[in-house]
């Protein structure tokens, strides 16, 4: 017999595989948060603005905040997400109402 390696006597081998490396980018939850005092149609009227939603799906979201303290408007990039907060923020700030908005990563 030969010692050549034409069998499999002895013979190691490492199998390495190499991921295929497309990370994505990591998404923030952006949420809106009640308060007693900001209007529900200014709340409405964010939502329209700065986050495409039609009538129906801001009054929806509005609510949701109103009776259990929070929602999540939408799920972003960072950049993205950074954006609306700040876009939302600000317009309260400017109408003098005390509504948050806040973001999270996913
Ligand atoms: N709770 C407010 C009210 O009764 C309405 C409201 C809803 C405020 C959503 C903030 O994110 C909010 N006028």
């Amino acid at each position: 017999m030969s010692d050549k390696d034409d069998d499999a006597e002895g013979d190691t081998s490492v199998v390495t595989k190499t991921k295929p490396k497309t990370k994505r980018p990591p998404l923030y939850k952006v949420m809106l948060l009640n308060d007693d005092y900001t209007p529900m149609e200014f709340v409405v009227l964010v939502l329209e603005k700065f986050f495409g939603l039609n009538h129906a799906q801001s009054v929806e979201i509005m609510l949701t905040v109103h009776k259990k303290g929070l929602a999540v408007v939408g799920v972003f990039a960072f950049e993205i997400a950074e954006t609306k907060v700040a876009q939302v923020m600000e317009s309260a700030r400017r109408n003098q109402h005390p509504l948050q908005c806040t973001m999270e990563k996913e």
